[in-house]
């Protein structure tokens, strides 16, 4: 019996603009042929199917392609998704009867019956019992916190996401004790390591929980929202991580999916490193440094690697930031995108009263006169006709 554990697929996410959803697909062709190869039984997807509450019609698409080559792979794999933070309840749980009747399970929120998170499944007459807990919203679980007593709505959620747990294992040790038990879950575990992209992580209802609260009965915890691999408090409690990077800050992870094995009575756990299709990179250094940087650069991805610019120069040029824009729009080698960039300078922006004299009143001088010294600051500037005639333009703009 084989469980192949992953989340936070972030289906329509942008980067600075830039789509990922060819990331995805390579990472949906490796999946399908890892799940083939490993010949997995059961994929549990743990919370962030989608990375918008509204997801694009195209990011549907996307999610349903990959759902139908699944389903008709060679041998059947069982498909268990819960949603996340970022995913609509109402839009994950939409085709919950026509995914039932293909045996993909999802649940996307919490309800009154704690059965209804539960999924029973048998794998060659091996029983496989599996809480699939997604996010847990803030009404979806006030409820089960008796309120007077708490004094403000984090530790109510808290103690909510705390009883709600405790349920779960109650509902496994009255029902199913014995068997083979998976938790599902999309939340913060107090102490993880957390990236950029994890969205609001911990304000309000992401309030961070203790891994205790999983209690002694799983024999495996599969969670999702932190994007970095690793595991929260017990080696058997883990982040599978996103399956590609979704934000610069997780640019040297490498991202993973775990696979689970059933072997004399507890879970072997081993990890899969997925390929990177693309590198995120960052560049820095003065201008001539990061130009040279990039002309070196020798980008060998499927995909363009995506980078950002960040330069430091001593002094402040304007023709500095001319080269820089340039560089961006059309870089010089193919193969990457410059999706963001930084030019500061060490003596930064000079302040008008820089420009005078310490007895001089800037009142006596036209703004002309002024653009005038600035300018004779500058000494490796070329047009300053162009930039005075522009100025003057300006100037006539505001009507003055
Ligand atoms: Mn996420």
């Amino acid at each position: 019996m084989k469980i192949l554990h992953t989340s936070d697929w972030h289906l329509g996410k942008q980067l600075r603009k830039v789509g990922l959803s060819e990331d995805l697909q390579l990472f949906f062709d490796w999946l399908l042929q890892t799940i083939e190869q490993e010949h997995i039984d059961v994929l549990l997807m743990s919370g962030d199917l989608f990375d918008l509450s509204n997801p694009s019609q195209a990011a549907m698409q996307q999610y349903y392609q990959f759902l139908r080559k699944a389903i008709r792979l060679p041998k059947p794999c069982k498909i268990i998704i819960t949603a996340g933070n970022h995913d609509s309840p109402a839009v994950v749980n939409a085709p919950k009867e026509l995914l039932d009747a293909l045996d993909i399970s999802v649940v996307a929120a919490a309800t009154d019956d704690i059965s209804d998170v539960f999924v029973s499944v048998k794998i060659n007459d091996q029983p496989l019992v599996i809480a699939a807990v997604p996010f847990l919203r803030d009404r979806d679980i006030r409820r089960s916190a008796t309120g007077e007593s708490y004094e403000d709505k984090t530790t109510l959620v808290r103690e909510g996401i705390r009883q709600f747990y405790a349920d779960v294992n109650t509902h496994y040790r009255e029902h199913h004790t014995g068997k083979p038990f998976i938790v599902m879950g999309h939340l913060f575990v107090q102490g993880a390591a957390i990236s950029e992209s994890e969205r609001d992580i911990q304000v309000g209802n992401q309030a961070g929980v203790e891994s205790s609260i999983f209690g002694d009965d799983p024999h495996y915890v599969a969670l999702g929202h932190i994007h970095k691999p690793q595991t929260a408090g017990a080696p058997h409690i883990r982040y599978s991580g996103s399956p590609i990077p979704l934000s610069f800050s997780e640019r040297d992870n490498q991202k993973q999916v775990l696979i689970l094995e059933w072997k004399n009575g507890t879970f072997d756990i081993q990890t899969r490193e997925i390929p990177a299709w693309r590198r995120l990179l960052r560049l820095s250094g003065t201008l001539a440094e990061v130009m040279e940087k990039l002309h070196t650069y020798q980008p060998g991805s499927t995909l363009p690697d995506l980078l950002e610019l960040r330069v430091q120069e001593p002094q402040e040029s304007a023709e500095a930031i001319r080269q820089l824009m340039e560089v961006v729009q059309q870089p010089p080698i193919e193969g990457v995108h410059i999706i963001d960039y930084r030019i500061q300078f060490d003596n930064q922006a000079k302040r008008t009263d820089e420009l005078l004299d310490s007895n001089d009143q800037i009142s006596r001088y036209t703004p002309t006169e002024i653009f005038k010294k600035r300018l004779a600051q500058e000494n490796d500037l070329e047009d300053k006709e162009k930039l005075m005639a522009a100025f003057l333009e300006v100037l006539e703009g505001l009507g003055d």
